[in-house]
């Protein structure tokens, strides 16, 4: 058995990512046992950049590969904001329900609820080696915070084709469709194609020092009966 350490001190999105990746051959620590591990200063200037920042202090630290996720929302009344900053985006407004109120008149007065959450999920194999892993999900901002499931943004955040916010669903329905799933469905299909043989060898260090493969993978989900379709396809960058 693999272990690995998922890099959150979110224990919200750690039950999330415990309950999409029910793998018998990885054992996925996270940060909630370890109190005493400072944050790093996620001072990246993309989702990608910050899930690396993170990955590589889980492997810095533990010495084992690491894996964190980076996400947030993009409202298009707010110029795609508050994106990577929007963690702090609440903090600045003290209540969370302060600033639902601020994105609802913003999305009010633009006439435009259009929205997407995002997220990457960097996975830290060793010094130079890390790989990333995108999801989206699109969808748009309730004209009121419903719902008590989930976290963050959900009360607010209605996905496409439904009508129910996040925090309308239970965690196995958001699981099903989240910008989260998506990524994780990448990530683990990366595992199972490289844990079976000698560990991730094909990653090389380049001239760049980073070498980057974005491991490509279309899913296409019926969301009557959740089939879900996946094509895996390498793309080299650098
Ligand atoms: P870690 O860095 O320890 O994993 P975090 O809460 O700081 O936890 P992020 O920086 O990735 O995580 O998240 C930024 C914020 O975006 C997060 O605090 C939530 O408010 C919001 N967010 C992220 N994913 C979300 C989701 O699935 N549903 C609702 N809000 C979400």
């Amino acid at each position: 058995m693999k272990n690995l350490l998922f890099f959150s001190h979110n224990k919200k999105k750690v039950l999330e990512v415990e309950k999409i990746l029910r793998r018998k051959d990885i054992k996925i620590h996270n940060l909630n046992s370890y109190h005493e591990i400072k944050e790093p200063i996620e001072n990246g200037k993309s989702f990608a950049e910050n899930a690396k920042i993170k990955s590589s202090c889980g492997l810095k630290e533990f010495n084992i590969p690491s894996f964190a996720d980076d996400s947030g929302i993009c409202i298009e009344a707010l110029e795609n904001k508050p994106g990577i900053k929007s963690k702090r985006f609440l903090e600045t407004f003290g209540n969370i329900q302060n600033a639902f109120e601020h994105i609802i008149s913003k999305v009010v007065n633009n006439k435009n609820d259009k929205a997407y959450f995002k997220t990457s999920i960097c996975l830290s194999i060793k010094k130079n080696h890390h790989i990333i892993f995108e999801g989206k999900i699109n969808g748009r901002i309730s004209t009121k915070p419903r719902g008590l499931n989930g976290f963050g943004y959900d009360p607010i955040f209605i996905p496409e084709g439904y009508k129910k916010t996040f925090a309308e669903m239970n965690q196995k329905e958001k699981n099903k469709i989240s910008h989260r799933l998506v990524a994780l469905k990448k990530w683990s299909l990366f595992c199972s194609i490289n844990l079976k043989g000698i560990t991730f060898t094909y990653l090389k260090n380049s001239k760049l020092s980073l070498y980057k493969i974005f491991l490509e993978i279309k899913i296409s989900i019926d969301p009557i009966k959740y089939k879900t379709f996946a094509i895996c396809k390498f793309i080299k960058i650098f």
